[in-house]
């Protein structure tokens, strides 16, 4: 049986049609600066690092005919799916639906809520508009899924322990398996990067795997 040797234990592998690749929030609200993460208070250069990893993994999926499936934290003009204790909390220097140097704080549409142009999604690929931390929440994202027959999700993107951990979780409690790829995910706070890591492996992987890119890569080769 084809699998990933990774934490705690082998992954194991579905046909390629039950599988997806799942990139978090990857969007120039969270890269680069003046966005979201930036008016937070964060370095939010440290984030860019992952980028030739997840671009690897994406022309990986694509060219295997794996699902893709992006999303972006976002709200709508209106803000009427930001709840009021979203957009109060952070006291930084810019809120949700501020305007700042790349448009209005993570809003649809915005310049500053558009993926970074080296994942941008390619015709075909699903693209998760979300108003909270996980995707799941007030999506499309179970239907999707559904329709497609997909079991087993390959998680990357940011940041580790807010939106990626959180959707990461939701996946879990829907009966998904779940994989996140250590070196594709990114946190402002590397210490939370690496307890997100262990909580997810840690109780025989009470939540999922982790394991390098590398030898995610070695493991579809295999399929
Ligand atoms: N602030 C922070 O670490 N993350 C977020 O607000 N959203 C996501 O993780 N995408």
């Amino acid at each position: 049986m084809a699998e990933i040797l990774a934490q705690p234990y082998p992954y194991p592998l579905p046909p390629l049609s039950q599988l997806a690749l799942v990139i978090i929030d990857m969007q120039r609200d969270f890269l680069e600066p003046g966005g979201f993460g930036a008016a937070l208070g964060n370095d939010v250069t440290q984030l860019q690092a992952i980028v030739p990893t997840v671009q690897t993994l994406l022309n990986t999926c694509r060219t295997l005919g794996i699902t893709v499936i992006h999303t972006l934290e976002c709200h709508r003009p209106d803000l009427s799916d930001c709840p009021p204790a979203k957009r109060k909390r952070g006291k930084g220097s810019l809120t949700i639906g501020d305007r700042g140097p790349m448009g209005r704080i993570l809003i649809q549409g915005e310049p500053g809520n558009a993926i970074i142009p080296e994942l941008t999604p390619q015709p075909g690929e699903i693209v998760i508009q979300k108003p909270g931390k996980g995707a799941f929440y007030h999506t499309p994202l179970s239907q999707e899924l559904e329709q497609r027959a997909i079991t087993h999700l390959l998680f990357t993107g940011v940041t580790t322990e807010v939106c990626v951990q959180t959707t990461m979780r939701e996946a879990c409690d829907r009966g998904y398996e779940c994989l996140l790829i250590e070196d594709a995910t990114a946190s402002y706070f590397p210490d939370f990067k690496s307890a997100t890591l262990n909580m997810v492996t840690a109780q025989g992987g009470i939540v999922g795997w982790t394991a390098p890119s590398t030898e995610v890569l070695a493991g579809l080769a295999t399929l």
